[in-house]
């Protein structure tokens, strides 16, 4: 997917912006889309900052589609954030419409495009940096599932099917180890078989989803820490974004994607294992959060399942990294030889970890 000058500026005449735009370069650190920082000069003199992405195409089959959801979804939050006295310029996604009036643009390569306004005075963090902080994330991510409660959940398209199918993944993932394209799986048969031997847990949420005792919800689906902006003046979680992925899905899942990346107690990619734990105070902090945004509409086998969310969300995550690195590393953006593996271990060590810590975590997420 790489990108020239020429193309850039091609994007840029398709937009209408409130002035002058000069791009500053790639931006953030997402796995998935391209990101550019924007600059816009207007003729008043100030500067006007806006996020410009190349959405995946390989990953993201029907752009359109994904577009579609994300203005029904932040036209809704809008909506509900006004009602309650909030600002929508921050507290959601805003998109700059293309010159056509579409929510995307078309370039001459067939690659889609589009541009959010730059949520300022937030940052984003790639790791817990204060339990507050992370207190604050926990309460954003429950109180979103709450605002999109009452979201006509059948007029959302699936961006991904069956992005959180563990078992169908685990089918995948199966497939990809005898295919072996790359030659690679003899390398790594330890990993394979830590995946390998849990094939029993891959179906636990769909089993239960199907029984009926799991509930769907219109949830975000990629609830990683740096998918929240969290404002530097209140340190209050201000405006959840990354919204490529909200569609039906389990509340735990949410839950557990937050703890497998914000409650770790190293980078997502760490290569010393020994640093990689799952923290239980830090699971405590995001559990006490998410229950309180959530407001007391997780049911009691919601609340029970929490921990198993953490680890099938950990443990679905390594197995998705594992699956690249045998395929030749195509689906994530990788920035060094064995990223993917890399990750994919520091998964494997959590989830191994919170095999050991169950019984807490699931004092835990009962005491509450
Ligand atoms: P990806 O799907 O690749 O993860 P994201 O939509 O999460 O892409 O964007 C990547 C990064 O860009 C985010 O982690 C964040 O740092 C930054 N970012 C995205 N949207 C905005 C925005 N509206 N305002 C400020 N920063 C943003
Ligand atoms: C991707 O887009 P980003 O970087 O926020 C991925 C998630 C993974 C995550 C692992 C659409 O998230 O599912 O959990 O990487 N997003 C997609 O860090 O596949
Ligand atoms: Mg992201």
């Amino acid at each position: 997917m790489s990108v020239t000058e020429k193309q850039l500026q091609e994007v840029l005449t398709g937009f209408e912006f409130p002035g002058t735009p000069v791009l500053q370069g790639v931006y953030g650190n997402g796995h998935i889309n391209h990101t550019y920082l924007l600059h816009v000069m207007e003729q008043n003199g100030n500067k006007k900052r806006m996020i410009l992405q190349q959405m995946n195409r390989s990953v993201f089959k029907k752009p359109v589609e994904v577009m579609e959801n994300i203005m029904g979804v932040t036209s809704h939050l809008r909506r509900k954030i006004v009602e309650n006295g909030g600002d929508p310029e921050r507290e959601t996604l805003n998109v700059l419409l293309a010159k056509d009036g579409k929510p995307y643009y078309v370039d001459s390569c067939g690659e889609y495009w589009r541009i959010y306004h730059f949520i300022e005075g937030a940052s984003c963090y790639e790791q817990v940096e204060s339990e507050e902080d992370f207190y604050q994330s926990a309460l954003s991510f429950g109180n979103f599932q709450c605002l999109l409660s009452d979201y006509p959940a059948e007029t959302l398209h699936e961006t991904i099917p069956g992005f959180h199918d563990t078992k169908q993944r685990f089918a995948n993932f199966k497939r990809a180890v005898e295919a072996d394209v790359m030659g690679r799986a003899k390398a790594v048969e330890r990993e394979i078989e830590f995946v390998l031997a849990r094939e029993q847990d891959a179906a636990v949420l769909g089993n239960l989803l199907a029984a009926g005792e799991l509930p769907l919800r219109v949830t975000h689906n990629d609830t990683k820490l740096n998918n929240i902006m969290i404002d530097d003046a209140t340190r209050q979680g201000i405006c959840v974004i990354d919204l490529d992925t909200v569609m039906p899905g389990l509340s735990v899942n949410d839950f557990g994607d937050s703890i497998r990346f914000g409650a770790s107690t190293a980078a997502e990619d760490e290569i010393d294992l020994e640093k990689v734990s799952c923290s239980m105070r830090l699971f405590e902090v995001y559990n006490n959060g998410f229950q309180k945004g959530c407001r007391g509409r997780l049911t009691g086998t919601e609340i029970e399942m929490l921990p198993m969310g953490a680890k099938i969300m950990t443990y679905e995550c390594g197995m998705r990294f594992l699956m690249d690195y045998l395929e030749g590393d195509h689906y994530f953006q990788i920035h060094r030889k064995d990223h993917n593996l890399d990750r994919a271990r520091t998964q494997f060590k959590l989830v191994a970890d919170m095999e050991q810590k169950w019984d807490t975590m699931m004092k835990i997420v009962k005491n509450k």
